[in-house]
Formats: structure tokens, C-alpha cells, sequence
């Protein structure tokens, strides 16, 4: 029994707050096996918190987003999802299958260096079942102007018409965007620099934005790509993230009537 199983056990199934729980554990597990950075876990915090005040579920918002995206990533002539730690620690099978049905191949790309640690991702991927990973042989790779971060190792992103970074750091996608890419972005935090410089920005938990975008993937694959780009046209992004930060606002005055009327002090 690994020591995620032993942690997971500790929860019971029955507490209200175990998928959160189940989630947190495969992020310090991955820590434990080099694939989530130290600096991960951090950056699922941040990400629990946000998710917190949006009600911990799918918006509709964020559905409008994940179509959008879904289009633009059907449209591509070369797309890529890039892939970092903690995105292979949480939801490495629906990864793979996202990028099989979607025919965008996965390109590991870390911001923290450390000995071991694409390896772990790599070994990760490949026992969720991918044939092809990118981003391994540093020989292949080549380095994107405008940016200092360890990120600026790519291979396919290099040539890439659109780059699916989820949780990201500014730098690159603002990066990317200099080098003319569309770049769709998961990120939970609705005012980061990368959801602010992404073209798409899907404001969700990436746990349930990947079987969503499988879902969806399956239905648009339906559709010529007259109707692909009218969903791609009708969506605007910076309206996107402001509808979003008023669902939070809207949060927060539920939960706070809520909150006043349980607890009568
Ligand atoms: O594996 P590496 O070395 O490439 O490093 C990955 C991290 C995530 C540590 C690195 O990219 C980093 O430090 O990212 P930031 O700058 O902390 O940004 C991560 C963003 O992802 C934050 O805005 C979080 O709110 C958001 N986030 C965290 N968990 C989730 C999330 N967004 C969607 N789903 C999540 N589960």
C-alpha cells in the first residue's frame, strides 16, 4: 500500500470535504514521488481557495470558456497541451485520453528543475497509457525568446498554433502570446497574469475541466468548421473572466447570509 493509499484511507468517504481531501493527498504524493514541485503544493492551495469561492463546481461561465476552447484546440493545425507536475499528479488518465481524442499531443514543461523530475512525470504519463511524450530529450529541444524561466525549454510548443497551459505562470503565456500563439489557460484564479493574457482562460478546477473538455470534445467533433469558429467568434474572453468574478461576488453575499444566519452570535 502506497503511502497516498494509507492517507487516502485516513479519509472516510462520508466526509463532506473528501474529494478536496482525495486531491490534496495525490498532490503530496506526487511531492513524495518528484513529480509535484515543493512549490506545487503551494499553488494548490492557492487554487483550493479560489475554488472554495466559486462554489467548487463547473460554472456555466467556465463551460462557455471550456467550448470555446475545445473549438480552437479542434481548429488547430498543431496543438499541444503542455503538462506540469502537479497537473500529472491529478488527473494523469484523463490527460492522456483529452489528448488522444483531441489529437494534441502532451509536451512536458516544468518551471522548477530538479534531477528526477521529468522522469517521474514521464513514468506517470506512460502508465496512464501515453505512447508519445514531448519535452524529454533536451537534444530536441529549443528555447522561446522573451523568456528566462526554465519554462522556455519547449520542442513541439516551438512550432505550436495553440498551446493549452494549465496552471501556469504569467511569464510564459505572456511569452507566448508575444510569439503570436493562442494559448488557452486553466487557471482558478481569475486575475492572474495568465488568465488575463491567455486567449481562452477557463477559470475551474482542473480536475473537472479535463473530463468536461473530453465530454465536449466528443460532441464538437461533429461539427464542420464553419460552426467550430462561430462558437470560437462568440466568445469573449475578457467578458468571460468579469462574469466570473461576479459569480464570486455573488459567492461570497450567499455564503455570507448563510454563514450569519447559522452561526447566531
Ligand atoms: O511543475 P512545475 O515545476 O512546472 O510547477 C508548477 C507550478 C504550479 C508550481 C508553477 O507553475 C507555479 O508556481 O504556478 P503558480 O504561479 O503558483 O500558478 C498556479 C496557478 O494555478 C494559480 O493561479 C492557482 O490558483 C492555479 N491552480 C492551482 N491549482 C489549480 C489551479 N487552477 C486550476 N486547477 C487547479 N487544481
Amino acid at each position: 500500500m502506497t503511502s497516498n493509499e494509507n492517507q487516502e484511507n485516513a479519509v472516510p468517504k462520508s466526509h463532506p470535504r473528501y474529494e478536496s481531501l482525495k486531491y490534496r493527498h495525490k498532490i503530496i504524493e506526487g511531492m513524495k514521488n518528484l513529480v509535484v514541485a515543493e512549490a506545487g503544493l503551494i499553488a494548490h492551495g492557492r487554487g483550493e481557495c479560489f475554488d472554495y469561492i466559486l462554489g467548487e463546481k463547473t460554472t456555466e461561465v467556465a463551460k462557455k470558456a471550456i467550448e470555446a476552447a475545445v473549438a480552437t484546440l479542434l481548429l488547430a493545425d498543431r496543438p499541444v497541451i503542455s503538462v506540469n507536475g502537479n497537473v500529472a499528479a491529478l488527473n494523469p488518465n484523463e490527460l492522456v485520453i483529452l489528448s488522444n481524442v483531441l489529437n494534441a499531443p502532451l509536451e512536458i514543461n516544468l518551471f522548477y528543475h530538479k534531477e528526477g523530475r521529468i522522469e517521474a512525470i514521464k513514468n506517470v504519463l506512460q502508465k496512464a497509457g501515453a505512447i508519445e511524450i514531448y519535452g524529454i530529450d533536451p537534444k530536441k529541444m529549443i528555447e522561446l525568446d522573451g523568456l528566462e524561466s526554465n519554462r522556455r525549454k519547449v520542442e513541439l510548443i516551438a512550432n505550436a498554433d495553440v498551446v493549452m497551459v494549465p496552471l501556469e505562470d504569467g511569464d510564459r503565456t505572456e511569452a507566448l502570446k508575444k510569439l503570436k500563439k493562442k494559448v488557452i489557460a486553466v487557471d482558478l484564479n481569475p486575475i492572474s497574469r495568465t488568465a488575463l493574457w491567455a486567449d481562452i482562460t477557463i477559470v475551474d478546477n482542473i480536475v473537472r475541466v479535463i473530463p468536461e473538455m473530453i465530454k465536449i470534445t466528443k460532441k464538437l467533433k461533429e461539427l464542420n468548421k464553419k460552426r467550430l469558429n462561430a462558437i470560437v467568434n462568440n466568445f469573449n474572453n475578457k467578458l468571460n473572466i468579469q462574469e466570473t468574478l461576479d459569480l464570486i461576488l455573488d459567492y461570497i453575499q450567499r455564503q455570507k447570509k448563510i454563514a450569519f444566519d447559522i452561526i447566531k452570535f
